[in-house]
């Protein structure tokens, strides 16, 4: 037999993983966590775990394998590992899938198109069976700035350009993207939000980015575009921006409106005053759901290699958290 392998899983169904990498990966012992994230058996039966498929694990569950050799994160997203107190020192891989990205080009483009064609004032005025018109900007006049112009802001830019809007990108490090105004790091980030009409979050949350979007960096968005103020969209974390500055900006009319996917506490509660803003489109963390049968045979395919000598594909910077 070959080496274990454990999945733990806080919320979601560590058996349907289960049961879905056991026919990829035959010729060894696939253990599962509950529901909670705990393991139930004795910790002999963990001695010899060498990978660890996680979402949100426990950190007692980490602490009783003392084999381990890789940790697969069953999301995009690694902040719910890094978020660990005691995180033993081996490789964290994400999950870079083109289902998945596609997904989030979809939705990205799907929500600035939205506030482009002022989809919330139709839909209210359809509640009221209103026959009524608003202008109509073209999406050349407005500029859409991504933050985080990695994999999934770089591939719904490429979809945002060919519909004519104008791009501008923002990430840590300098990078150059064709067809697209490019800032980065701290420096960059005044300009590239004075310049921007849409606002779109696709940001790890790292130390650096939570709380980044915070009422202050709100009122540094161009004011001057065609939609009535500016627009933000986040799907990438919740925790990087401050969700009481952002209601006040709706109510203040800083934001013209907003989309959001993401939370501070998911599921939103439901008194939560951010349910009843007309011009905030509330998703529940569904831009990009994950195939998981594409997931769990990219995971099986990266174990084979890693064994065959060969080295992990996505792992990630610890020493940046994403
Ligand atoms: P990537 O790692 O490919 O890209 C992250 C981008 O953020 C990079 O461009 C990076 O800059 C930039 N960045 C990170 N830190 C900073 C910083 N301090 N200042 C400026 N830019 C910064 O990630 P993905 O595109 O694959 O995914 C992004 C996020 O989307 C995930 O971390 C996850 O949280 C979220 N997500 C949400 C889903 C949903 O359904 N809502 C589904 C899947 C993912 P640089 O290029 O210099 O490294
Ligand atoms: C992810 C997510 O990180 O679903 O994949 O948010």
């Amino acid at each position: 037999m070959k080496p274990p392998l454990l999945v733990a899983t806080r919320g979601w169904n560590p058996q349907g993983w289960a049961s879905r990498i056991r026919p990829l990966l035959p010729d060894r012992t696939i253990l599962c966590t509950e529901r909670d994230g705990l393991f139930s058996g004795p910790d002999r039966d963990l001695a010899e775990v060498r990978y660890l498929l996680a979402w949100k694990p426990r950190p007692e569950t980490l602490d009783r394998l003392p084999a381990l050799e890789a940790i697969f994160s069953l999301g995009a997203g690694v902040d719910h590992i890094f978020a660990l107190s005691r995180l033993p020192d081996v490789p964290v891989v994400r999950i870079v899938d083109a289902d998945l990205t596609g997904r989030m080009r979809e939705y990205i483009v799907w929500q600035v198109l939205d506030h482009l064609r002022r989809g919330p004032a139709y839909r209210r005025l359809q509640a009221e069976h209103r026959w009524d018109e608003f202008a109509q900007p073209a999406a050349r006049e407005v500029a859409v700035g991504i933050m985080g112009f990695g994999v999934m802001g770089s591939a719904a830019a490429e979809i945002l350009l060919l519909l004519g809007f104008r791009l501008r990108g923002w990430t840590r490090s300098p990078k150059a993207a064709s067809g697209v105004e490019m800032f980065s790091g701290p420096e960059g980030l005044d300009p590239f939000l004075a310049g921007t009409d849409v606002l779109v979050s696709l940001l790890p949350l790292t130390a650096e980015t939570r709380g980044l979007v915070d009422g202050a960096l709100l009122r540094k968005l161009s004011r001057s575009g065609p939609l009535g103020g500016p627009v933000f969209i986040n799907a990438g974390r919740g925790g990087t921006h401050v969700e009481a500055d952002l209601a006040e900006a709706l109510k203040d009319g800083t934001l013209a409106g907003a989309s959001l996917d993401v939370f501070h506490q998911e599921p939103l509660a439901a008194d939560s005053p951010l349910w009843d803003f007309d011009d905030l489109i509330i998703t529940p963390h569904v831009a990009a759901v994950s195939d998981p049968p594409a997931l769990a045979a990219q995971i099986a395919e990266q174990i084979n290699a890693y064994e065959r000598g060969e080295p992990l594909r996505n792992r990630v910077d610890p020493g940046r958290g994403y």
